[in-house]
């Protein structure tokens, strides 16, 4: 890859040279230096789980074919596969527990910058799990809710509770029946792992079973969690403007950048950097002010409640770093780059990490604990206001910001398409069943640099909205159609004529920012509310929808995908998943499960015939559930680019 060809986005691309001319090495360096990556990794068919190996297995069928204990592709690939899936729900349903547990402190009168701040929906989220509201007060019932949340991670009995009242009834029953149900969190992690441990599951398809039970632990479960608590403790999003990429950097004020996935401490980090001492003492250091800026998903976070603009995605948290002008950069946890420590020693730039479960090897520490959080927040921004004063004269900080509105919940999209007073999904399944609206798509995930940065979330999107299917993201795609205009309800200009005019009616963007990665919670209990509207199917499985995830790189992205697929949705992803060195696998995931499960996955790394492939999908969801043919002529997919693959 040529250094034009690295991003689609200017900003990035104009960081990417800079750093090029200075000799900064960045991911796509560290890329091409890996080439050629391990055919067996990129297979899936190394195994090291224990000591008579590594083994491999020989793809051409000439070498070996089955590890030293016997272990065969299908096995190996298999286990690879689920201990992936137990790594990403592990990451994300230890951010639920997280946030259950500053919920419980919160209520006990135990962390004082945090409270209650969505009584209704602690009202409505402790119904669910089970709660007699009777005469209680809100800490009273915070407390009930977050024990109860609590307690799904390690119970030993029953099965998941949110898994039971969140999903569509008929969705529960194809769990049950195929005995994958939920039983807790941390138990379907953990039995993950003691099935890959050498000799115990060897039945690719039993292993599968658990691999969604997992997925379903973390969708369902732990994700769930940490959407619906951090919606009480810090409200639920309404819809809000925020701008997006490099240039929300400013010249003369302190850059502060807050990075990773929690939304604990920068909260209250945003807070304290409005705080007017903070902001003196900010201007006594010659700063114009203090200029929060996020990355990643604990951008998403505050970008969500707060309007804070956000910097960049997955594959530009260096590049932050090159234009200069970070102060500070503080981390918490996830996707957070270990090259950035001796990055940021290339700059003034000081970087702080804060979780006691991610520090890095020479950088400083400042551990977070909720019972002190707004101290620990000020501490930081002196730090960052400190380093402002060692800023170089090298300062290059691209033009580029898009405006763009995100804030969207299962919540609040009832009450923007049907009115304050009749809060309902009808005019949504209305839109879709009347044919003005094809159907949906989830695209979200990260950035990789095996595909030109941004490339793949844009084109795919603008290939759906296109073709009248609405978009919900989250995650490194949302910041990708934020920096690309498309999160503005002026990208309604180039959907297809059906989305068009309900975007214009109701003054939405076709694409809807409905949060971090751990709120693609969101987009199942979104589909929970469109089947319970009724006049769509039972089942999610019935829906004209579809997901994606063009760029997607980490576990917890096929976690992700594992527990849509286990929903019964059609999941199309870029980069194969490491399992083509077995090609039952290989079938059973993209093929046979939709039998069993109902959803399955599709590999395909051109975003365009992604697209196609979800369309063609939603057009037979349509077909099946005999809706009326669309409203409107559709633009038509290329000529062979609507192949399977
Ligand atoms: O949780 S999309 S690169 S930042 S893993 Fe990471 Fe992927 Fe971005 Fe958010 Ni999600
Ligand atoms: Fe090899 Fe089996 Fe050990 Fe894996 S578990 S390293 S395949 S002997």
């Amino acid at each position: 890859m040529t250094t034009e060809t690295r991003s689609v986005d200017s900003a990035s691309l104009q960081m990417i040279r800079q750093a090029a001319k200075a000799g900064i090495e960045t991911a796509w360096d560290r890329y091409d230096a890996m080439q050629p990556q391990c055919g067996f990794g990129i297979l899936g068919i190394c195994c090291r789980n224990c000591s008579m190996g590594p083994c491999r297995i020989d793809p051409f069928g000439e070498g070996p074919q089955a590890g030293i204990c016997g272990a065969n592709a299908d096995t190996i690939a298999a286990r690879n596969l689920i201990r992936m899936i137990a790594a990403g729900a592990a990451a994300h349903s230890d951010h639920g527990r997280d946030i259950a547990h500053t919920l419980n402190l919160a209520a006990k009168g135990k962390g004082r910058d945090y409270a209650v701040k969505d009584s209704r929906k602690l009202k409505e989220v402790a119904t669910r799990f089970g709660i007699k509201l009777d005469n209680k007060n809100e800490n009273q019932i915070a407390v009930e809710l977050s024990e109860a949340a609590l307690r799904e991670f390690g119970k030993q009995d029953g099965t998941l509770l949110s898994a039971a009242t969140y999903a569509p009834p008929a969705r529960v029953k194809v769990w049950e029946d195929a005995g994958i149900m939920p039983r807790s969190i941390d138990r379907e992690i953990v039995e993950a792992m003691h099935r890959t441990h050498i000799g115990v599951d060897t039945d690719y398809k039993n292993i599968m079973k658990h691999a969604m039970r997992t997925s379903l632990s973390d969708g369902w479960g732990g994700s769930l969690i940490a959407t619906e608590l951090s919606d009480i403790l810090f409200q639920g999003p309404k819809p809000i403007r925020f701008s997006a990429n490099l240039g929300v950097l400013e010249k003369d004020k302190v850059n502060i950048i807050v990075h990773g996935h929690e939304p604990t401490l920068s909260e209250v980090l945003v807070a304290v950097s409005r705080e007017k001492e903070m902001v003196k003492l900010a201007e006594d250091g010659n700063a114009k002010g203090i200029n929060l800026a996020g990355m990643c998903c604990t951008g998403n976070e505050i970008l969500m409640r707060h309007g804070v603009p956000v910097a960049g995605n997955f594959l530009q948290q260096e590049l932050a770093v090159v234009t200069g002008a970070i102060d500070l950069m503080v981390v918490d946890v996830q996707c957070i780059m270990p090259a950035l420590s001796s990055l940021c020693n290339c700059f003034h730039t000081k970087l702080i990490t804060t979780s006691p479960k991610c520090k890095m090897e020479g950088v400083e520490h400042v551990e977070f604990h909720e019972d002190r959080a707004a101290e620990i927040a000020r501490e930081i921004i002196r730090k960052a206001i400190a380093s402002f004063q060692n800023r170089g004269k090298k300062i290059l900080i691209p033009d580029e910001k898009e405006s763009a509105i995100a804030g969207f919940t299962t919540e609040n999209i009832f009450e923007i398409l049907g009115g304050r007073y009749r809060s309902t999904y009808r005019p949504l399944n209305n839109a879709i069943i009347e044919g003005r609206l094809r159907g949906a798509a989830g695209v979200v995930g990260c950035n990789n640099p095996k595909i030109q940065h941004d490339y793949g979330h844009i084109t795919m999107i603008k290939e759906l909205i296109k073709n009248d299917v609405l978009v919900v993201t989250t995650g490194c795609n949302a910041i990708a159609a934020a920096k690309a205009g498309l999160l503005r309800p002026e990208a309604a200009s180039i959907c297809g004529a059906g989305l068009r005019e309900i975007c214009e009616a109701v003054g939405i963007p076709p694409v809807l920012h409905v949060g971090s990665c751990v709120d693609n919670s969101r987009i199942l209990t979104i589909l929970a509310s469109v089947l319970a509207e009724g006049g769509l199917g039972k089942d999610i499985s019935d829906l004209p929808i579809a997901g994606a995830a063009p760029e997607w790189m980490s576990e917890k992205a096929v976690s992700i995908g594992m527990y849509f697929v286990a929903s019964g949705v059609f999941t199309v992803i870029a980069t194969p998943l490491p399992v083509l060195g077995s090609k039952k696998l290989t079938k059973y995931l993209t093929e046979e499960m939709e039998n069993e499960i109902g959803g399955r996955w599709a590999f395909e790394s051109d975003p365009i015939k992604a697209a196609y492939l979800m369309i063609r999908h939603i057009d037979g969801k349509r077909d099946a559930l005999k809706l009326r043919p669309l409203m409107y002529e559709q633009p038509l997919a290329p000529k062979g680019q609507q192949d399977r693959t």
